[in-house]
Order: structure tokens, then C-alpha cells, then sequence
């Protein structure tokens, strides 16, 4: 079975990738499909930009798509930056101008309120081409952690270098790709997706 992932970020479909291996699907992506159209991600909610990616990169595709929209909720920022994470420090905004925007947006900000948690939400959707309808699905995973007070690793992307997970003393950054996906939010969602999958076939 081909699956295809309706992202354009690099380093997140690699993420997707590693955590889906062994599922025994041929994965792709929108970039292997040029004429899939740029998603305009306008909902105010992971799962609303989520189902939006993969109900149009099945309708282009005329495959099984998996979108994941996630995002960085910071308590001391009431949930900012959230589904604006990727141009948070503006359109085209790349990933260091967007930490520095938050570590100095959180420069007063103590210890004790530096709480944060990444959220994934994974949305597969399936064609149904007469149509040009989808059917969904949609699984969200959380990584509660906090946000440190400057860039240190440099592995993973976007906030990595500034995230811990709860009880971890070395940010995201810092870690093995291993190690990052035994916690991470998107681990969490698509653990849930696998669950769903194996059902649905047995
Ligand atoms: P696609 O929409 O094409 O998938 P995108 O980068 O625009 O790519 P999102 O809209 O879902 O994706 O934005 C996610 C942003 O949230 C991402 O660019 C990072 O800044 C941040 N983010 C999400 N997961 C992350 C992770 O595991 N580690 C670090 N930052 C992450």
C-alpha cells in the first residue's frame, strides 16, 4: 500500500518516516506530486489544519494521506505560538528567528513558570475519488516539558534546542532521534494511528 505524507517540511516527514517504519507501507510525499497545491493553514486548531493537509493531498493524490500539524503551547503565553509555531516570528520565518522570538518573549518569565508542552495531530484521510471527498481520522499526542533559557543541541528541529521533556535535563535537541521519539508528541499520535490501523485490518 502506497501512503502519502501531505507535509513540505524536511525534517518533520523524516520524523513521520522514522516512526512509521516497519508498518510495511511505501510512503511518499506531496513534494513527489507537483501539482498537490500549497494548504493555506487558517483554523485556529492543530486537528482543523491537520484534517484540511490530508483531506487535500488525498484528493490530489488520489492516495491515503497523513497530514500531522503540531505546534508549541507555552503556559506563560496563554498556548502561544500553537498553530502559529512555524511563522511565529513571521511568514518565512525559519527556525532559529522563531526560538529567539520566544526565549525573549519569556525572558522575565521564572523557573517555575516555564511550562510548555509540543502537541501533534496526526489526520489520515482516505480518498473516495468519485467524490473528491475524504474520510478522516485524527489522533493527538502531547510532550509536556519546559522551555529552557537558551538553544542548546543540535539535532531534531524547530523549538527542539529549547524544549526539555518532563524530567529530562537535556533538551530535545540534545537527544538521539531514538531518544526524542520515546517522548515525543508525534510518537504519541502515531501510536495511536498504528492502534487504529492494525484494528481496522484485523
Ligand atoms: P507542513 O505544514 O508542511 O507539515 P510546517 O513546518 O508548516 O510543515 P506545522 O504547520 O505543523 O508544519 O508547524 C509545526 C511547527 O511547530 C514546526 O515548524 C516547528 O516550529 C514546531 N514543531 C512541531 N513539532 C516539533 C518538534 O517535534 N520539534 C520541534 N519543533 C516542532
Amino acid at each position: 500500500m502506497d501512503i502519502v505524507l501531505a507535509t513540505r517540511n524536511r525534517k518533520k516527514a523524516e520524523e513521520l518516516r522514522r516512526i512509521l517504519d516497519g508498518l510495511g507501507v511505501t510512503i511518499l510525499t506531496v513534494a513527489d506530486f507537483p501539482s498537490c497545491p500549497e494548504v493555506v493553514e487558517d483554523s485556529d486548531t492543530f486537528e482543523g489544519n491537520a484534517v484540511k493537509k490530508a483531506v487535500a493531498a488525498a484528493g490530489c493524490t488520489n492516495l491515503p494521506a497523513l497530514a500531522d500539524d503540531s505546534g508549541l503551547e507555552v503556559d506563560a503565553l496563554n498556548g502561544a505560538p500553537g498553530v502559529r509555531s512555524a511563522r511565529y516570528a513571521g511568514e518565512g520565518a525559519d527556525d532559529a528567528a522563531n526560538t529567539a522570538k520566544l526565549l525573549q518573549e519569556l525572558e522575565s518569565v521564572p523557573e517555575g513558570a516555564r511550562g510548555a508542552r509540543f502537541v501533534c495531530c496526526i489526520a489520515l484521510a482516505l480518498p473516495d475519488a468519485p467524490q473528491h471527498k475524504a474520510r478522516v481520522v485524527t489522533f493527538t499526542g502531547a510532550a509536556e516539558g519546559r522551555i529552557g533559557r537558551e538553544a542548546k543541541g543540535g539535532r531534531g528541529f524547530g523549538y527542539d534546542p529549547i524544549f526539555y521533556p518532563r524530567g529530562e535535563e537535556r533538551t530535545f535537541a540534545e537527544m538521539s532521534s531514538e531518544e526524542k521519539d520515546a517522548l515525543s508528541h508525534r510518537r504519541k499520535a502515531l501510536d495511536q494511528l498504528k492502534t487504529f490501523l492494525k484494528e481496522i485490518v484485523i
